[in-house]
Parts: structure tokens; sequence; C-alpha cells
């Protein structure tokens, strides 16, 4: 008799933005497509996937509200974010005769205390339940990085020329530069942008989730486009030179498209983000580089700076061979759906 499938609730409040929904349903994915598991997402707010997903992936995993859902038996719940599941839903876990998986899957962070912190075990402080703290993270004393089977194939199959005719993108001047661009609002872009447009090179920015219209100043076209799903945002990272990306997710495709980035991270208070920058540096730059051109062009984009584009943009070709041996080095350790069900399994005591 074939074995039941694994079922997995997956639990997602979007705070803000849209990192939470979006980490959420690539997991949500990988684990339907790659694993066979009987998927639910549990969310407060489902508008972004009207964008964020294609329709075919609407067929594996099932939507259901945060609030009021049933638990139905499931074998692994997860816990996206420390959203707090709802108390009924915890009781009717603790209820369960066989024993459950319950994880946390926290932000990724490449601070280097999350070495220690994954895999972490914390008892329910009433219920019989424990809760496992998972961290996706850049080695392989974390959980990993989200990152699907078919990557490498989709991006073989990438028609850059389709791609540009399907979203009205004009004909390449020559040796133009493209630039995508998907920052948080206090970012300094206008700054950015004088130094595109006196640029000696002409420079083609494209800010995707940006419904202001085209424009040019000088050696810079500025081409808005619509929120892109989340494989079509891919296509673009693999098109572009050079990826301005933020938050969490888009980060890491950026990492995954093998292109020079700069990162915006998500602002926290008391600047803590700014430590976790540093600790990501630290860990991308080769050693001794923490006050390059680049970590400085980054400093300046995350704290309202005046970024230095000629320095960075004579340092470009080198961040690309760089961007490739970090995704070479990175893929040497497994992704992130992979190490879950490894943890979920072994915890289950399913081989
Ligand atoms: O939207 P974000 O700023 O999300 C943030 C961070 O995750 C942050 O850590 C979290 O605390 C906060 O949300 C609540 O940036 P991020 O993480 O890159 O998420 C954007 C998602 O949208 C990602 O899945 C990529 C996707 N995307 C598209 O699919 N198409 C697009 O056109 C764009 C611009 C993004």
């Amino acid at each position: 008799m074939r074995p039941r499938p694994i079922r997995c609730d997956i639990f997602c409040t979007v705070i803000d933005n849209f990192g939470d929904v979006g980490v959420c349903w690539r997991l949500a994915q990988q684990l339907a497509t790659e694993f066979a598991w009987q998927v639910r997402l549990l969310i407060d707010d489902a508008s972004a996937l009207e964008w964020l997903a294609t329709p075919s992936q609407h067929a594996a995993v099932r939507i259901s509200d945060f609030h009021g859902a049933e638990y139905e038996n499931a074998e692994v719940v997860i816990e996206a974010f420390a959203c707090e599941i709802p108390p009924a839903f915890q009781a009717a876990m603790a209820a369960r005769k066989v024993p459950l998986v319950w994880l946390n899957l926290e932000y990724l962070s490449a601070e280097n205390w999350v070495a220690t912190s994954h895999g972490l075990a914390s008892k329910h402080p009433h219920l019989p339940l424990t809760k496992y703290f998972f961290f996706p993270g850049f080695d392989a004393a974390s959980g990993g990085l989200i990152r699907e089977r078919d990557y490498d194939t989709r991006r073989l199959d990438f028609d850059a020329t389709a791609f540009r005719q399907r979203h009205g993108l004009p004909v390449a001047r020559q040796k133009e530069t493209v630039i995508s661009l998907f920052s948080y609002p206090n970012a300094p872009r206008d700054a950015l942008y004088a130094a595109w447009a006196a640029s000696a090179t002409p420079i083609l920015a494209v800010l995707p989730g940006n419904t202001d219209a085209p424009w040019q100043r000088d050696n810079l076209r500025v081409l808005p486009l619509p929120f892109l799903s989340q494989h079509e945002y891919d296509e673009l990272l693999w098109l572009c030179d050079l990826n301005f990306v933020r938050g969490e997710d888009s980060f890491v495709r950026a990492q995954w498209a093998e292109r020079a980035m700069v990162w915006q991270i998500y602002p926290q208070e008391n600047d803590t983000h700014l430590v976790k920058l540093k600790s990501f540096l630290t860990r991308y730059l080769p050693v001794g580089a923490g006050d390059t051109l680049y970590a400085l062009f980054m400093q300046a984009w995350n704290t309202q700076g005046t970024p230095d584009w000629p320095a960075f943009a004579s340092q470009l070709p080198q961040l690309n061979t760089h961007a490739k041996h970090w995704a070479d080095a990175l893929r040497q350790h497994p992704d992130l759906a992979t190490n879950l069900v490894d943890f979920c399994l072994t915890r289950l005591k399913i081989d």
C-alpha cells in the first residue's frame, strides 16, 4: 500500500509588504510539487497571490483563511515568522493521538547565532506540544535557502527577447546597462537617478510593482512595470546586469540569479537591521573587503546616503563574477525545503 502523503499546514500573516506571503507560497509550492505533500496555506490576506502566483500553481496548494480554520490532522504544522497559530487550533493539535511536528519558520539572517539556534526545541507552556525553530541561512548549520529543483531548467529555457517584447522593454541601446530596481520608499533613489542620468553609457532602469508613467532624463530611461509573478520576477533578474532588491525573498532570488545585486534590508527599530546587513556583507565579501566600494555603496543605499555610482559601476564586471562564485558556493548546501522535509521526517520517524 502506498503511504499517505504528509499533510502540512502553513500559517502566515501578512504584516506588511510581500516577503511573508512570498516565502510561504514558494515553500508551499515546493512541498506540494517536489515532495508530494498535501499542503494547505492558512493566510489572513491572500490578495498578493493574485499577481505573485501563476494560475497553474493554485491547483497544488489549498488556501484557507488564517482564522477559524479547523485542524485536519496535519502531521506537520508550520508557523511562519512567529505568526501565532490560533489557540483553538493549537489545542486541537495537542489532542492528536500521534505526534506531529510543529515548526516556526524564522526570518533569514546571516548572523552567526543562527547556527546555534537552528533546530532548537521549545516546550509549550501548558499543552503537550513542542515547537522547533527552523532558520533559513547561508551555510550547512542552518536550514538553507529556498531554491526549486527546476530553477536551472527554467533559466536555461529563458527567452530574453520574448520577455523584452512581452513587457514592452524598448530596443536596447549600445552598451546599455539594464537594472531592476525594487526598494523601499526611503531609498535614496533620486540621488541614484541623477547619477544614472549623468552616466557615460546608457541605463535602462526597470521598476517592477510601480505604476508611474515611463520617463527619460539624459542617458537614463525608466520603465515602471506592474508586479510580475514570482516566475517572471526571476526572469527579470536574469535579464538584468544588476538588480536592486529588498527584504528577504527578492534578496535570495537575486543571489540565485548570479548577478551583481544591491540589497535594501527591511528597516527595523534601533537600526538592528544595519547589524544584519554587516553580517551579510562579512559573509558575502572576501576577507578584508568590508570597506570596499561595494560595501560602502550598500551602506549608503541603506542609510539614505549618496551612493557613489561611478565607483560602483567600475566594479560591475568583478561583482558579477563574484556573484557567480557566491551562488556556486551556496548551491553546495541542500535547499530549505529539502532540509525541512528531512527534519520533519526524522522527527516523525518516517524514512
Ligand atoms: O516585500 P518585501 O519588502 O518583504 C518584506 C521582507 O520579507 C521582510 O523581511 C518582512 O519582514 C516584511 O516583508 C514583512 O520584500 P521581499 O522579501 O523581497 O518580498 C517580495 C516578494 O514579492 C518576493 O516573493 C518577490 C515577489 N515579487 C514578485 O513576485 N514580483 C515582483 O514584481 C516583485 C517586485 C516582487
